[in-house]
């Protein structure tokens, strides 16, 4: 617990400003800020400042089986080209303009068709057995990454709150906030942004919420606080930022659906043979070449664990 106790006079009066600035700089830089608020005992002004100083440190993780071993991007590459439009369009938007993103305090809520519906704080998500997972992950826009996140199994998450019979699907609502998202004030798509799943596509042990990547959280431009990985589907199936997930009876309209209908369908498997209606999806760029230099594989090489979810199903008709 944090035991806040206010100073007769605030320290800040006591040493001139700029004195006082550079004192907190280098106590932060020592650690001794950190440390006082792990400790407990910290005055309000003092509390404030730590909150907003060092960056949270991500708890403890473990190394998965399911990670590939292809080398990883750099965490710079990761957190530099995004797409997240609510920040702008541009690759290099949400790096940019992603810091103003509010993530403190953050809760999901977990509804619908449920036996046990549930509101998580994000620190509750940290608590989960948390696992490196190296994914390959490839945008519809035909450039790909290899990305360390750490993150939990959707599923671990899903039997907390004990979906019923009647829930077919999933829905993903991710944050609106109208005063750090500059570019929700544009009618690109229908806010907030929202993603979905079928159950057992939610279910299966490869779909994760991720709360960091390489060994630090989640950097806002990439989804902080949590956000969906989906690795055998089109990037934009990995919503950014969660704030809400619904279990439902019917298949959601998902956000680039309703934009766009002939270009973008509810699965968005990851498919060489079925072409964007504007450009083909059989090479892909790996960043960060300039070229397309490799070939797009069927469930983005993830076919011998997901393939079986799609049995029988014509992959044109359900793109
Ligand atoms: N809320 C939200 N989530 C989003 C997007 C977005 O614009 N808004 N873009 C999607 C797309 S198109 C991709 S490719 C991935 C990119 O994730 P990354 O920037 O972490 O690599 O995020 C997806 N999730
Ligand atoms: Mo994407």
């Amino acid at each position: 617990m944090l035991i806040k106790r206010r100073p007769a006079i605030p320290p800040s009066e006591i040493t001139p400003a700029g004195i006082y600035a550079r004192r907190r700089e280098l106590l932060r830089a020592a650690g001794v800020l950190a440390a006082a608020g792990a400790g407990g005992l910290l005055s309000g002004i003092a509390a404030a400042q730590a909150q907003k100083g060092p960056a949270e440190k991500l708890p403890p993780f473990r190394k998965s089986s399911f990670s590939t071993n292809e080398k990883p991007n750099s965490f710079k590459d990761v957190s530099s080209y995004n797409n997240y439009y609510e920040f702008g369009t541009n690759k290099t938007d949400p790096a940019e303009n992603a810091h103003a993103l509010k993530v403190r305090p953050w809760t999901v809520v977990v509804e619908g068709d449920v036996r046990k519906p549930r509101t998580f704080g994000i620190e509750d998500l940290l608590k989960f057995p948390l696992e490196e997972r190296i994914y390959r992950m490839r945008c519809v826009e035909a450039w790909s990454m290899v990305i360390p996140w750490v993150g939990f199994e959707f599923n671990q998450l899903a039997r907390l709150v004990e979906p019923t019979g009647k829930a077919k699907f999933v829905e993903f609502v991710t944050a609106l906030q109208n005063d750090t998202m500059p570019g929700v004030r544009l009618p690109i798509l229908k806010w907030p942004y929202t993603e979905g799943l079928r159950i057992d596509e939610a279910m299966h042990p490869l779909t994760i919420l991720s709360v960091g990547l390489y060994d630090q959280m989640l950097p806002n431009q990439n989804g902080a606080p949590v956000r969906l990985v989906v690795p055998w589907k089109y990037g934009f199936k990995s919503g950014k930022s969660i704030v809400r997930i619904r279990f439902v009876e019917t298949q959601p309209k998902i956000a680039w659906e309703i934009a766009a209908p002939h270009e973008y369908g509810f699965y968005s498997n990851v498919n060489p043979d079925v072409d964007h209606p504007r450009w083909s999806q059989k090479t892909e760029k790996r960043l960060p070449a300039f070229f397309a230099n490799r070939k797009t594989e069927l469930f983005n090489g993830y076919g011998d664990q997901v393939a079986s979810l799609y049995a029988g199903m014509d992959l044109k008709k359900f793109y």
